[in-house]
């Protein structure tokens, strides 16, 4: 390393495995923008992606997110891991203040160059927003980062789709907002692996550890799954962070010892896959090669609009290569 000296004739990729994190922020904005450059630039870092830890944080708007991420990653980067955060802006009218927040607390890990912090916004966009957190997270995997960390507010199902690129998802809640029923109501409890109740200084954070555990155990009793810890924390003063990141190291444990890292890990490069194609569909097939002006003539040429989307989804399967049929079927043995 000591003899590389950077110039600007590095090429992007280059320049991102060197451990340059102006290259990272770049390649993230190519991520982010589905830059026509990021296939290539991916292929070029590829090999070095693997390592990082993935972690999804997500829960109610104000439940502490931000705060406790700040703090696992101080303590992430006391045990001399790297990290890297990704706060993912919802665009939402009623949210989107706390982004500016969110990085004046973060600004405190900034100066430390173990910690690289992002704020991604999601323009509305759902498949994308998960895309574009994978190949984020693939970036800061290949620069070096061990832990990767995103933030999202846990309103809907982008947000689920967001967190769930990650190997443990991480709901974070807290006493007085709303309780433990409206969680579970939600759906947050269903994707959780670790529950943190935040904000245990506040009355009411005892009963809803107990509501969520009860909750948990009912869900969880007698099958062979995991069963989401209930931990109490105060991210404020940074108590219980400790038994957070236990408790996330213990998921990843349970995962290694199911055989379930590697099986994920392959899940996840297969919902990518088909996220990517989702993307391309809608914008090269459908805009750029004509597919919207055909559908036009479609509907022109069919009783209904589902008929058009018949013929047109015909003419598609009609076209696709040989073999792939006979793939079809052994994948989904
Ligand atoms: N009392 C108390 N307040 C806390 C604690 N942790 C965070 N807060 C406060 O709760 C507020 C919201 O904290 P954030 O960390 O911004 O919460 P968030 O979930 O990231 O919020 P959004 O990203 O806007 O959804 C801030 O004013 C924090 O100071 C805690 O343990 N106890
Ligand atoms: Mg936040």
């Amino acid at each position: 390393m000591d003899s590389i000296v950077s110039t600007p004739r590095l090429s992007l990729p280059e320049r991102l495995l060197e451990g340059q994190r102006g290259a990272l922020a770049r390649a993230i904005t190519w991520a982010e923008d589905a830059d026509s450059r990021f296939p290539d630039l991916l292929e070029k870092v590829y090999s070095r992606i693997g390592q990082g830890r993935r972690l999804g944080v997500t829960g109610p708007p104000g439940a502490g997110k931000s705060t406790l991420v700040n703090q696992l990653a101080k303590n992430l980067r006391e045990q001399e891991r790297s990290v890297g955060v990704l706060a993912v802006d919802p665009s939402s009218p009623f949210t989107g203040g706390a982004l500016l927040g969110d990085r004046i607390r973060m600004e405190e890990r900034t100066m430390d160059l173990g910690v690289f912090i992002r704020s991604m916004a999601s323009r509305g966009s759902r498949g994308g927003l998960a895309r574009a957190t994978v190949d984020a997270f693939d970036v800061m995997d290949a620069f070096g980062l061990q832990d990767l960390i995103v933030e999202t507010v846990g309103v809907g199902q982008a947000e689920y789709d967001v967190v769930g690129v990650a190997d443990t998802v991480l709901v974070v809640l807290c006493p007085g907002a709303g309780d433990g029923v409206q969680a579970m109501k939600s759906g947050l409890l269903e994707v959780a692996h670790v529950l943190c109740v935040n904000k245990s200084d506040r009355p009411g954070a005892d009963r809803m550890v107990a509501d969520l555990s009860e909750a948990v155990h009912l869900r969880t009793a007698g099958k062979d799954m995991w069963a989401p810890p209930v931990i109490s924390a105060s991210a404020g003063t940074a108590q219980g962070v400790d038994d957070v990141l236990e408790a996330i190291a213990q998921h990843r444990t349970y995962l290694a010892a199911k055989g379930r890292l590697q099986s994920r890990r392959k899940e996840q490069r297969l919902e990518q896959v088909q996220r990517v194609l989702r993307e391309g569909f809608d914008g090269e097939i459908w805009a750029g090669r004509g597919l919207k002006a055909y559908a036009e003539s479609m509907i022109e040429a069919s009783a209904t609009t589902h008929g058009a989307a018949e013929r047109i989804l015909e003419d598609l399967l009609n076209s696709l290569p040989k073999g792939w049929s006979e793939q079809q079927t052994e994948g989904s043995r």
